[in-house]
């Protein structure tokens, strides 16, 4: 029976490659499902959770648009991965696998990704990661995408603005070594603070799940440094800030944070102890145009809070899977890939392209934002 089945998949599977019209069981299909890695659990489930929001919303819009390919709905699968790369790889195996999804959207995190990865590339399933910031991302095969910038695109432009804007001149560094986003983000800061004629006081490390870094911040407390950057996830960095400032370090050293640090969820635990926190980001809430505004306005109304970074570039990037889908069908992988490498697009973080190497194209949108009463400000 089963056989059978496969082999009348097969054969409308052909008929739809060569553009003939046989009716089956699975031209009858009115859906086309993508899926998505993403951590709802646990102590980064602030990410994850943004990210499905923006991929929802967007997917509703698009199906009360007339959905894709004539007249199908969209339909997305979310698993949580806990943030845990092993749960991610056994979401990749499942959404591949058995539920035989054209697109992986996702994992949330560049050390989920680098585990996943290689997994769906080596199926030849186009995985599009929308917060993945770590170098080497898209070097993992060809059919890894992102439509997340770059550290290394945003950390220097971070950087120079403390310099230029608040005279920052000397750094203590710290990152958790535990975790690729926070390693390689700490890489792309130093490179900065290098190429900017900072100096570097000392570099200190911690690990994800730490509770203290007393330690640490006493050392740091004594070298009268400017500024402390820190690379890495959330929780941990909203522990350091708490400790910093209950250790005596002043509010005018400012810290100055990467991807990881770009969530609402830092206010929501650190308080006013982030004030004056720097993050660069390639959204802002506040940015100009109807698209955006829309956005905004109907995340606001749907889920009762505002969108943050991770849900703006998650909405755009459902809209870009679902135009690469609309062309390309949902049955060939290799020309997925070729839609996606068309893609022009006109979203929320403005025109998107990919490279050739399947990043985002250009970093120009990338504005600077500082914490203020726990809340980020666009930095004029
Ligand atoms: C990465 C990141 C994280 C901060 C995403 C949530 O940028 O893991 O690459």
């Amino acid at each position: 029976m089963s056989r059978l089945l496969s082999r009348v998949g097969a054969a409308a599977l052909g008929s739809l490659m060569s553009g003939s019209l046989l009716v089956s069981p699975v031209m009858a299909q009115q859906t086309v499902t993508v899926g998505a890695i993403e951590i709802l659990s646990g102590p980064s489930a602030a990410y994850g959770t943004a990210i499905k929001g923006g991929l929802e919303l967007a997917m509703d819009e698009i199906n009360a648009a007339g959905g894709v390919l004539g007249g199908k709905k969209l339909g997305l699968i979310v698993e949580d991965s806990a943030g845990n790369k092993d749960q991610a790889v056994n979401a990749a195996r499942k959404l591949v696998g058995r539920d035989k999804v054209p697109v992986v959207i996702g994992p949330t995190l560049s050390n989920e990704m680098f585990a996943v990865g290689p997994v769906t590339n080596d199926r030849k399933v186009v995985t599009i990661g929308t917060s993945t910031t770590a170098k080497g991302i898209t070097e993992i095969g060809p059919f890894i995408f992102r439509t997340a910038l770059p550290e290394s695109d945003v950390v220097p432009v971070t950087l120079k603005a403390a310099k230029d804007k608040f005279g920052v001149k000397t750094i203590a560094m710290m990152y958790a070594n535990d975790d690729a986003f926070s390693k390689s983000g700490f890489d792309s800061m130093k490179a900065a603070a290098e190429q900017l004629g900072l100096t570097i006081a000392t570099i200190e490390t911690f690990g994800s799940k730490d509770a203290d870094f007393s330690a640490q911040l006493t050392k740091i407390k004594g070298l009268n440094v400017d500024a402390i950057t820190i690379s890495a996830l959330v929780e941990p960095i909203s522990g350091v800030v708490l400790q910093a400032r209950q250790l005596g370090i002043p509010d005018s050293v400012r810290f100055i944070g990467g991807n990881g640090a770009n969530s609402p969820k830092l206010g929501e635990i650190a308080g006013t102890a982030a004030d004056g926190l720097l993050v660069g980001s390639p959204w802002f809430i506040a940015k100009k145009g109807e698209t955006n505004e829309k956005f905004v306005s109907t995340f606001k109304q749907r889920y009762g809070k505002d969108p943050d970074q991770f849900a703006a570039q998650a909405y755009d990037t459902m809209y870009i899977v679902a135009k690469a889908i609309d062309t390309a069908g949902a049955a060939d992988s290799d020309k997925i890939r070729e839609a996606l490498y068309k893609t022009d697009f006109n979203g929320v973080m403005g025109p998107f392209t990919f490279t050739e190497g399947r990043d985002p194209a250009s970093n120009e949108g990338v504005v600077v934002l500082s914490m203020k009463n726990g809340r980020f400000e666009i930095l004029e």
